[in-house]
């Protein structure tokens, strides 16, 4: 289905004639807007929100967020002809993704982001509302829902990736990347050779380019190619203007510069309130960019994704799009993958479930540790959960159930040493981390039945013939007529 808007505004203006958009007028960027964002987000359906007349800023220098918070909005993102949940969007996803065809950007002479362009002294940061979003935050946060990007020296090809950008003075941010993402091993590449690396960033991009900028995608593979495949038609770049680097036409708010190396130039940074529902990053010094031109729409729209421990809930469904990237990689080895979840309420990423129907012995072993081992999965893992396949993983009271009822815990829970996380991961201890020891377990949890007696204790359920005839006999005091 073709899509039913170009660019953010015409999403906005979309979810606005769904009804689905509510505009706040009045707040404060200094933890008004992230406080009514966190509030509506939990409520698990969220309007958009659309902040104006935000305190101390002309009316039109708008703040948008909670974008992608219902199934009807998430159809409308990707383009799907009805709304659909749990494991349906999960096959939606799937469906997209399996005609994965890289489409690279189009150049084209301009674009809106050019309405407004800011050079030298004119370059000032405080023009925006940017939110202070958590009330433990270290400051003001411009990139949350923003596209960091940069070219690779010696490859050439131009990579982008959500990194969180905090405001420093008119002309500062900070951009905090790990060294093993694709900005940390390119900016590198430039300070080896003493150089600055020259960055862009775009805040206020349109649905598929957010959901590229935070999704991990291999060495040498541009996002923009990947958003053009998730969109159909390839994104209209256009030429920096203090950088050749090529900016989206259409992006709400664009700055340009470059980063020293840290030795030049670094700054204090954080904490920040992090994907996994906790601060992270304490005060620590972050390498910085000087930005020595900003451009942007007229009445621009800065896009925030503050991070919850909802992941669903500041992404275009990274939830389900991680589950559908699993059964994917588990597809392509193993037969009998009915069904993969990955639970949004634990953070994003540590608990993913599995549903086979079970082949051979020794299948579930397999499938456990293939889970373990994949490329998308196994990152951040703790807990993979094996069900069998008359149980819908995305139905957690049915998994409780398959806990409860078929797993025994002296041998049906394995611990595998040394699974990659993060410094951010609240349950990593304070001595690992000091010796960059960055691993923890992972546990399987073979909540199914043992495949040699599988078959001891079947499951009461009613057959669609005896439920049929029930309700033709009695049918009448239940339903209305
Ligand atoms: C809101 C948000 C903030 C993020 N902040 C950071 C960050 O500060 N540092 C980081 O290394 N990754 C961060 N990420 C994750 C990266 O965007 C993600 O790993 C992405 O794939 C990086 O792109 P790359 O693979 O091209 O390096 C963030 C993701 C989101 C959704
Ligand atoms: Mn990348």
């Amino acid at each position: 289905m073709a899509l039913a808007y170009r660019d953010l505004r015409q999403y906005i203006e979309k979810v606005t004639e769904m009804g689905e958009c509510k505009v706040v007028e009045g707040a404060d960027w200094d933890l008004e807007i992230g406080t009514i964002t966190a509030w509506q987000g939990d409520t698990g359906r969220s309007p958009l929100l659309l902040f104006d007349n935000i305190k101390g800023y002309p009316a039109g220098y708008r703040v948008a967020t909670n974008l992608f918070n219902t199934p009807k909005r998430i159809a409308l993102a990707l383009g799907l002809e009805r709304e659909v949940k749990g494991m349906e969007l999960v096959k939606a996803w799937r469906a997209k993704d399996r005609n994965s065809k890289y489409l690279p950007p189009v150049e084209v002479e301009t674009g809106p982001v050019k309405e407004n362009v800011h050079t030298g002294s004119d370059v000032d940061l405080f023009e925006f509302p940017t939110p202070r979003w958590h009330e433990l935050d270290g400051g003001r946060y411009i990139g949350t829902g923003h596209m960091v990007l940069s070219r690779d020296l010696e490859e050439g090809w131009v990579n982008f990736g959500a990194y969180r950008t905090q405001v420093q003075d008119k002309n500062t941010v900070t951009v905090h990347a790990n060294n093993s993402k694709h900005l940390g091993i390119m900016r590198r590449k430039y300070w080896a050779k003493g150089l600055s690396c020259p960055i862009a960033i775009a805040i206020g991009e349109e649905p598929f380019l957010w959901a590229a900028s935070y999704t991990p995608l291999p060495w040498g593979v541009s996002e923009y190619d990947y958003a053009g495949f998730l969109k159909g038609s390839p994104i209209q770049v256009t030429k920096g203007v203090t950088t050749d680097l090529p900016i989206p036409a259409t992006a709400e708010i664009v700055l340009e510069g470059e980063m020293p190396p840290p030795e030049v130039e670094s700054r204090q940074e954080g904490p920040f309130g992090e994907w996994t529902g906790c601060y992270a990053g304490g005060k620590a010094p972050v390498p910085v960019m000087r930005v020595k031109s900003i451009l942007h729409r007229n009445n621009p729209i800065l896009m925030g994704a503050p991070p919850s421990k909802f992941v669903s809930h500041y992404t275009l469904a990274r939830d389900t799009h991680r589950a559908a990237a699993i059964w994917d990689e588990l597809d392509a080895k193993l037969p009998g993958i009915k069904g993969v979840w990955n639970v949004d309420d634990a953070g994003g990423m540590p608990i993913v479930i599995v549903s086979v129907k079970q082949l051979y012995a020794g299948h579930v072993t397999q499938v456990a540790l293939s889970v373990a081992c994949g490329i998308v999965s196994s990152h951040q893992i703790s807990w993979i959960i094996i069900v069998d396949d008359d149980i819908d993983p995305s139905d957690i009271s049915e998994v409780l159930w398959a806990i409860g009822q078929r797993c025994d815990p002296e041998t049906g829970i394995e611990v595998i040493p040394g699974g990659r996380t993060s410094r951010l991961k609240p349950s990593l201890p304070p001595d690992k981390k000091a010796i960059g020891d960055l691993t923890q377990g992972m546990a399987v949890i073979y909540a199914c039945k043992n495949y040699t007696w599988k078959d001891v204790a079947p499951r009461i359920t009613i057959s669609p013939e005896n439920l049929q005839k029930a309700k033709e006999k009695w049918g009448h005091l239940f339903e209305p007529r």
